[in-house]
């Protein structure tokens, strides 16, 4: 039968001559879309579709996914190698070796000079987990730097600590799948339909199908808050104390499951104790969601047969960010809402592979979830790496956002950043303009050459980006999934793979540690290791990743498939097997808003772009959207200020200033404006970064600013300089 627009001109996607269709997966967000790529005759990736059989998007994209393949051609890639003394001398061409010996002979000099943990490295969450495996084999095993970190420390270390606080360990318990099970779900600072938008595609679908709940709690009228049924309009950063009410009315109730916190939770004594001080007329003032709304939101939640939670940046860029996602596990475990399908705690993570940097490349410790801090962990790496134990650090080292000031008092003199593009995504970019430019010597490893950092670097790794390469990412969900690779890295650019490598034989204990060179070949150590663990992944191979498209763990070797849930048998990772329910008393560390900074400055995204731009920016079909640094106002704002929509004003806090076009619109309350993230010289000259004391991430959502009118032809010069067209 045919409907709707059958009958009429049904949409024909170009199909370019395509001779062949290969499978991978998208390289943006940790959504994990699978993507066929089409190839034409002479070999050119031409277009993108989603694959249907894919259980995460079937058969869908967003616009990201759908322009991915025009990546491969896009400007400003680096191709060769380049090197210079100085950094405000111009890079010269140089070959790859010359720029390996010269980096390694750097980071012995720095190491044999100012110690071990004087050289930093800081990576990112978009490498592949082979990739990550063998970075950290590299830092923990040859170079030994404790500073080691990465870029997911902006992103989901909050989420991770809030994990291991409560259950013992990192891992998101639930799936997308939860959200066809679910009775009630609330969203925390998550703007999924731009953000991710195939899960939000997932939610609407199940939503459409039974019509449970949702409620949003995010301070701006997002898109989300827009298909809401209930939007909490949160006073920033107080969301500890929203969490903290809302347990206070289910105990003061009596309407938590009682015969799951005796039996998985440990604390419920000193966590009652602590809630009951939240009662909501108290919070209320706090948190600004009035009482009677507290209450319905928490009877509602408590009384549903399932109920889940999902977070994202609103949550984890706090000051309570880790202790944010503490009280949202709490309210699950309270309700026995952990590991059922529709009742749990799903974190929605960042960038492609931020998972998998969590989970193998020893950032935070040792490879598949182990600790330094643990000898037994570092006893078996040791053994099976074949080096001394002695060799690691018994602790882990600094977080990222503490090795920028560990440049600045002198502490750290070297840095390798991979993957990542700190002079626009760090907070109070002025400052990292300083350290970096304070440094003896620093190398950038990038897809792109023209990324702000290199302008700050000695020498310049150029890598493959995306299908260039192959391996697996982990998804949102625990899914294990197939990067395969599509087309050559350009001229002389290699795989982050490839360039590990290399490095480690410039070390000694790389001549002892076997540094395989093809990522099957790392797969397979990495499968060897989690046996027996919470991630374990022995169970899978690259042809069941790609058959099953994609896999979740743990898949114990002999298993058919992966588990879409963890947790399920109400056996968490503390070694009593119970969840923690932990006290969070909230103090209120902001910087908030006074007479001489009225705003609240709230900072994010847009669907069309990611990140610093390096990638979408290039990309015309989603620059057009928006080609210009801008800032959310609210009109009675604007009309106090004498600023008109779509004319410049300029954004001033206590670290700088920036030149933006505003957009005069209710999304934002009158003592708020938002500004999206991914512009240079922007928001991040601005912003301060206070820092989470348990996650070390900082708040980008939340500090104060004042705007002012300003001269338009003046401006329009700045911000036509910070839009950076390509
Ligand atoms: N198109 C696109 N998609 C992306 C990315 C991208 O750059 N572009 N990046 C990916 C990455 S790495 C990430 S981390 C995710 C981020 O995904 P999201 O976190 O969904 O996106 P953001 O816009 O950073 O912030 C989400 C919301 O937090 C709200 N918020 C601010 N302060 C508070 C608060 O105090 N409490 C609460 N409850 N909410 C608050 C903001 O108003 C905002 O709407 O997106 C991923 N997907
Ligand atoms: N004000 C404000 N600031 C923020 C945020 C916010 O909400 N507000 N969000 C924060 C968050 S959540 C995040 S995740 C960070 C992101 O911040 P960054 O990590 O700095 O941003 P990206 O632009 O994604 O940088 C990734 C770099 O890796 C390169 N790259 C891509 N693929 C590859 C590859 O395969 N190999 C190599 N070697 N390089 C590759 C890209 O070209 C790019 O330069 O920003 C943070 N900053
Ligand atoms: S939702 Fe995320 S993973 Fe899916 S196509 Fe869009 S950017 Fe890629
Ligand atoms: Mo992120």
């Amino acid at each position: 039968m045919l409907f709707g627009r059958a009958k009429k001109n049904q949409i024909k996607i170009p199909t370019h001559d395509i001779v062949k269709w290969k499978y991978t997966t998208c390289g943006y967000c940790s959504t994990g879309c699978s993507i066929e790529v089409g190839l034409n005759k002479e070999g050119q990736a031409v277009t993108g579709r989603g694959v249907g059989g894919a259980d995460v998007n079937r058969g869908k994209l967003c616009i990201k996914g759908i322009f991915e393949h025009e990546l491969f051609h896009s400007a400003g890639r680096g191709t060769v190698p380049l090197m210079r003394d100085k950094t405000h001398e111009p890079y010269q061409q140089t070959s790859w070796d010359m720029a390996m010996d010269k980096t390694a002979s750097e980071i012995k000099r720095i190491q044999g000079t100012y110690g071990r943990d004087s050289f930093a490295i800081i990576s990112t969450g978009q490498i592949l987990t082979e990739e990550f495996y063998t970075l950290g084999k590299l830092v923990r095993g040859c170079i030994g730097t404790n500073n080691y970190d990465g870029n997911t420390t902006l992103c989901m270390a909050s989420a991770a600590s809030g994990y291991k606080r409560s259950f013992g360990s990192d891992g998101p318990p639930g799936c997308y799948d939860d959200f066809e099970h679910t009775d009630c779900l609330i969203a925390f600072g998550s703007n999924l339909p731009e953000q991710h938008p195939v899960i939000y595609w997932r939610m609407r679908e199940a939503r459409e199908k039974r019509r449970f709940p949702l409620i949003v709690v995010d301070p701006r009228v997002t898109m989300l808050a827009q298909f809401a049924d209930m939007h909490l309009p949160i006073t920033p950063g107080t969301d500890v104390v929203l969490l903290n009410a809302l347990a206070h009315v289910i105990l003061d109730e009596g309407l938590e499951d009682r015969a799951y916190i005796d039996a998985h939770c440990s604390g419920a004594d000193a966590f009652e104790k602590l809630v009951a001080e939240y009662d909501p007329v108290t919070a209320s003032k706090i948190c600004g969601i009035d009482v009677d709304t507290i209450r319905n939101v928490a009877r509602l939640y408590a009384k549903s047969n399932t109920a889940m939670s999902i977070w994202t940046m609103g949550i984890n860029q706090s000051t309570h960010g880790s202790d944010g996602v503490v009280g949202i596990n709490s309210l699950n475990l309270l309700t026995g809402n952990i590991g059922k399908p529709g009742g749990t705690s799903l974190s929605i993570t960042g960038q492609c592979n931020a998972m998998g940097t969590r989970e193998w490349s020893s950032c935070s410790g040792l490879p598949g979830y182990r600790a330094l801090e643990k000898e037994q962990d570092r006893e078996d790496i040791a053994k099976f790496w074949g080096i001394d134990p002695e060799f690691f650090p018994k602790k882990r080292g600094l977080f990222k956002t503490d090795i920028f000031p560990a440049i600045e008092t002198g502490q750290i003199k070297g840095l390798w950043i991979i993957g990542t593009n700190p002079m626009t995504s760090m907070p109070n970019t002025a400052r990292i303009r300083k350290t970096l430019e304070r440094l003896e010597f620093c190398v950038v490893q990038d897809a792109y050459r023209d990324v702000e950092t290199t302008e700050y670097a000695n020498v310049f790794f150029p890598a493959g980006l995306w299908a260039e390469k192959n391996g697996v990412m982990t998804n949102t969900e625990r899914r294990v999934n197939l990067m395969s690779k599509v087309i050559d890295p350009p001229a002389e650019a290699k795989a982050d793979l490839w360039i590990f490598n290399q490095m480690a034989k410039r070390f000694e204990n790389g001549q002892k540690i076997k540094f395989p060179e093809t990522a099957p070949e790392v797969f397979d150590e990495m499968r060897e290791l989690s046996k027996g663990r919470f991630l374990d992944i022995s169970g899978m191979s690259y042809e069941k990743i790609e058959q099953q498209r994609g896999i979740q763990w743990p898949m114990k070797d002999g298993d058919d498939t992966g588990s879409p849930r963890v947790y399920s048998d109400g056996r968490f990772n503390y070694p009593d097997g119970k969840a923690k329910l932990i006290p969070l008393p909230f103090i209120n560390d902001n910087e908030v808003p006074d007479s001489g900074f009225p705003f609240w400055l709230n900072s994010g995204r847009v669907v069309e772009h990611f990140h610093t731009r390096t990638r979408t920016g290039k990309i015309g079909n989603q620059n057009k959207f928006s080609p210009t640094p801008y800032m959310e106002m609210n009109p009675d704002s604007g009309k106090e200020l004498g600023i008109e929509h779509m004319s410049y004003a300029r954004l001033v806090s206590r670290r700088g200033d920036a030149v933006v076009l505003v957009q005069l619109t209710q999304r934002v309350p009158r003592n708020m404006v938002f500004v999206p993230f991914h512009f240079h010289e922007c928001v991040n000259r601005v912003s301060l970064g206070l820092l989470d004391p348990h996650s070390r991430q900082p708040a980008f959502k939340q500090c104060a600013v004042r705007v002012e009118a300003i001269e338009q032809q003046e401006a329009a010069a700045v911000v036509n300089r910070a839009a950076r067209t390509f």
